[in-house]
């Protein structure tokens, strides 16, 4: 049989999911996922990480990684006959770091099916565990890389972003200060991304501008790693990262140990892996200007392939590489759904209560508003033990509801307006996105027409796509208008809606403004 497949991997927070699609048909050929907290229980991770760390430290085991990537590929391997994959390629969750000693290579090389991909990379880990994307415990290291080179402008003009906690760069500052033996003896530092790719190659694997971008230490417009940067965050890093490729490089071909293992075929081509978020874009059919996405989840986030590199002069959103060429932007908000729910709960809502409340009260909400963030946010940077509320009481209920979903996409596009994204129209995902009136508001405050997308695994597919790109395949637009249609009808920006929320605009950055003092 001919290998018409590709395969894309997701190794996210949670689990570890993948998808095979077949270009030329435009079908979905097999689906697999497996969560890091129930299937691999031994790893004490219920939730992808572990628990309990201090000073704000998230790590998790990269060997649960490799687990679950092989219970993955053998779940696949019952649905669908892996030997016609012709092209894999994969995404990690962004900002995570795996540390390797002298045995990496030579480990990788000699990869065999005696023993699982854990137990023998286990001795090949110089650090044990990886900080991941929700650690917070480098503030510290932050400042310090900053002053090193001149202040966090110069940072963000360099990497695209400030010198951030969960970056790579400051968290692997972090590890040579508490560590400087076994940072020495550090060989390899892998992004989750650059690891598995890694892996799969039996080979050591380049980090992707996309992924690369999350770590504070690439210069965008090189597409290299910054010398300055790199001097600011440790001794001898350069020696310790894997080159910098664009994301259409190809990594090499898959390692024996999959073929014989799993039933792929011998020529398997893997492209470099990207971050979560860079192969969402492309998930989403958003990897050309244009069109926004908007994830609604535990945090929300904005996203866009950007037209021109700018850089966040107030310092809170990331421009990181497209997998597809040029620059993307993401900006996250802490107080997403979190936030939704406290006010629901607050209000004794339901749902179904809280949309009804929406319909009920009309954009702009009479004037009244609310600076909707419970604890700490991000974009902006502000720390508020609770809602501010303008003109307003708890007891009026649903203009309550309103103020605050109202108050989250305000907040939104005053905080992404440096992008100067020309939105056509705005790809809404994540739980949240469902509910219409949300869907409703989101429209009225970017003033453009909002889609929904039937896709589920955005970060998989984006890979699988990449993959069949890469490949030769099929062409990215072919392949978008095959596996990224948005479900059928938009929601329209309701008539004289953006007149409103230009005043909301005002006030909501006056209520910024009020509470950062
Ligand atoms: C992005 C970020 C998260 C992770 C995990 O900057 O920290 O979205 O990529 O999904």
């Amino acid at each position: 049989m001919a290998a018409t497949y590709a395969l894309g991997i997701d190794s996210s927070t949670q689990s570890c999911s993948a998808i095979v699609i077949e270009p030329v048909t435009g079908t979905v050929v097999a689906e697999a996922s497996v969560n890091f907290g129930e299937s691999l229980p031994a790893y004490g991770s219920p939730n992808g990480f572990l628990p309990d760390g201090e000073n704000g430290e998230v790590h998790s085991n990269p060997l649960m990684w490799l687990d679950a990537l092989e219970e993955v590929l053998e779940a696949l391997s019952k649905r669908c006959d892996l030997g016609r994959v012709a092209a894999i390629s994969g995404a990690g969750q962004q900002h995570g770091s795996v540390y390797l000693n002298e045995r990496w290579q030579r480990t990788l090389e000699h990869l065999h099916t005696g023993e699982s991909l854990a137990s023998q990379i286990a001795f090949c880990l110089s650090r044990k565990t990886s900080p991941i994307w929700m650690d917070t415990s480098t503030g510290e290291e932050c400042r310090e890389i900053a002053h090193a080179v001149g202040g966090n402008a110069v940072v963000c003009a360099k990497s695209g972003s400030v010198a951030t906690e969960r970056f790579t760069g400051p968290q692997i500052r972090r590890f040579y200060k508490e560590d400087a033996v076994t940072y020495e003896d550090t060989q390899r530092i892998h992004l989750v991304s650059s690891f598995l790719c890694s892996v799969l190659v039996g080979a050591d694997a380049p980090i992707d501008t996309g992924d690369g971008a999350g770590m504070n230490l690439l210069n965008l417009a090189k597409g290299d790693w910054d010398p300055e940067l790199m001097d600011a965050t440790a001794p001898g890093l350069a020696k310790k990262l894997p080159p910098v490729r664009g994301g259409d490089a190809v990594a090499g071909r898959l390692a024996l140990y999959f073929s014989e293992k799993y039933g792929f075929g011998r020529a398997v081509s893997v492209q470099v892996f990207t971050g979560d978020n860079p192969s969402s874009l492309v998930g989403m059919g958003a990897s050309q200007p244009g069109k926004v996405v908007i994830s609604l989840g535990t945090s929300d986030t904005f996203f866009a392939a950007m037209p021109e590199p700018l850089t966040d002069p107030a310092g809170f959103g990331h421009v990181f590489g497209n997998p597809s060429g040029g620059t993307m932007t993401l900006q996250c908000f802490l107080n997403g759904s979190l936030a939704r729910e406290k006010v629901r709960d607050r209000l004794d809502m339901d749902w179904d209560a809280f949309s009804a409340a929406l319909q009920s009260t009309p954009p702009g909400n009479h004037g009244k508003c609310m600076l909707p963030f419970f604890g700490p946010e991000i974009s902006p940077r502000l720390h508020l033990a609770a809602p501010v509320l303008d003109g307003l009481t708890w007891q009026d209920s649903a203009s309550v509801a309103r103020a605050c979903v109202e108050g989250q996409f305000v907040n939104m596009k005053l905080r992404t307006d440096w992008m100067q994204l020309q939105t056509e129209s705005i790809f809404l995902t994540g739980g949240a996105s469902k509910n219409e009136a949300i869907a409703q508001i989101a429209a009225d405050v970017f003033d453009a027409p909002v889609r929904r997308l039937a896709v589920s695994g955005s970060v998989s597919l984006g890979a699988a796509i990449r993959a069949a790109a890469g490949a030769g395949m099929a062409s990215l637009d072919e392949l978008e208008a095959a596996f990224c249609q948005p479900e059928p009808g938009s929601i329209e920006p309701s008539p004289g809606a953006a007149e409103v929320y230009v005043n909301l605009q005002k006030r909501i950055a006056a209520l910024v403004a009020k509470a950062g003092k």
